[in-house]
C-alpha cells in the first residue's frame, strides 16, 4: 500500500475473534477460506498462507497484483459520503461503464472499515471490516447509475477514532462464489466533523445557519424541530446551539 498508494485499496476480515462482523462470515464463505490469510486480488487471484521471508511475502503478493493490474477495466466508481444523522453517515456511488464498455450487472460493496484496528501501534492492521451493505445494478455501456449504501451509524471504537474510518466500495461480478471478478473499487474517507457543519459538507457558513434558524426555538416534539441543528443534543435548538454554530463560522469555508 505504501508502494502503489493508487493501485491498491486494501480491506481484511477477522475471522473466528472478537473483531469478526456479519461481513466477515459471509466473506468467507464466499471465497471458501481455507487458511489464515487468505488474501484475494479482485476477487480473481487466492493466495493461502504466508513465507516467513519478508521479501518472498512481498513479491508473492505483488506478482499477483501486477498480474490484475495488467487486466483493463470498464467501469468507473465515484464516490460521495453525506452525513444524515448526527454520526450517520450514507455514501453514494456512481458507477458507469465507459462508452464502448460491456453492459454488465454488478453487486456493488459498500464496506465501513476502521484502518490501523484493533492496533493502532501494529501497522498490520489495515482497513479492518465493521459494517456493510451491498446492492445489485445493471449499466449499460456509456451508462450509469447512482446506489446509496445503507446509513452507517459511526460509533463506539469507529467514532473514538473516526479520523480512521473509510468506506471502501467495489463493484463485483454476480454470484455466491468466489473466483468473481471485482471491476473497479474506490475508497473515501468520513468527513471529519466539525461541530456547526450540519449539513455535513464539511464547512461551517450560510447554509448550516440557514437550517439552525429553520429549527431556532423549537424542542423535539415541535413540527420544525431538527436534531441535526441540536448541537448539544439536549433537545431543543437555542442559543447553546447557535453559540457552538457561530464559534466556528467559517471553518472550511
Ligand atoms: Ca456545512
Ligand atoms: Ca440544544
Amino acid at each position: 500500500m505504501t508502494d502503489y498508494p493508487n493501485s491498491i485499496i486494501s480491506v481484511q476480515y477477522h475471522l473466528s475473534d472478537s473483531y469478526t462482523v456479519p461481513i466477515c462470515n459471509q466473506r468467507d464463505s464466499f471465497y471458501g477460506v481455507t487458511g489464515t490469510p487468505t488474501t484475494w486480488f479482485d476477487g480473481r487471484i487466492e493466495r493461502v498462507g504466508a513465507y516467513q521471508n519478508d521479501n518472498q511475502m512481498y513479491n508473492w503478493y505483488e506478482s499477483a497484483m501486477n498480474t490484475r493490474l495488467g487486466v483493463a477495466t470498464d467501469v468507473t466508481i465515484d464516490l460521495e459520503v453525506n452525513k444524515v444523522g448526527a454520526q450517520t453517515y450514507r455514501v453514494t456511488a456512481t458507477v458507469g461503464v465507459e462508452p464502448g464498455g460491456t453492459a454488465k450487472t454488478m453487486v456493488v460493496h459498500f464496506l465501513q472499515v476502521l484502518d490501523y484496528y484493533p492496533s493502532y501501534s501494529d501497522n498490520r492492521y489495515r482497513n479492518t471490516a465493521r459494517d456493510h451493505s451491498e446492492a445489485t445494478i445493471s449499466v449499460g455501456a456509456g451508462d450509469s447509475k447512482s446506489v446509496d449504501s445503507a446509513d452507517f451509524l459511526i460509533d463506539g471504537a469507529d467514532w473514538d477514532h473516526k479520523e480512521n474510518v473509510r468506506f471502501v466500495v467495489w463493484a463485483q461480478e454476480t454470484g455466491s462464489s468466489a473466483p468473481r471478478e471485482v471491476y473497479q473499487a474506490a475508497v473515501i474517507d468520513l468527513p471529519q466533523p466539525v461541530e456547526g457543519d450540519i449539513d455535513g459538507d464539511g464547512d461551517v457558513d450560510l447554509g448550516d445557519l440557514a437550517i439552525m434558524l429553520g429549527a431556532y426555538g423549537t424542542c423535539q416534539g415541535d413540527p420544525n424541530y431538527d436534531p441535526l441543528a441540536d448541537l448539544s443534543g439536549d433537545g431543543c435548538v437555542d442559543l447553546v446551539d447557535l453559540a457552538v454554530l457561530l464559534g466556528n463560522y467559517g471553518y472550511g469555508t
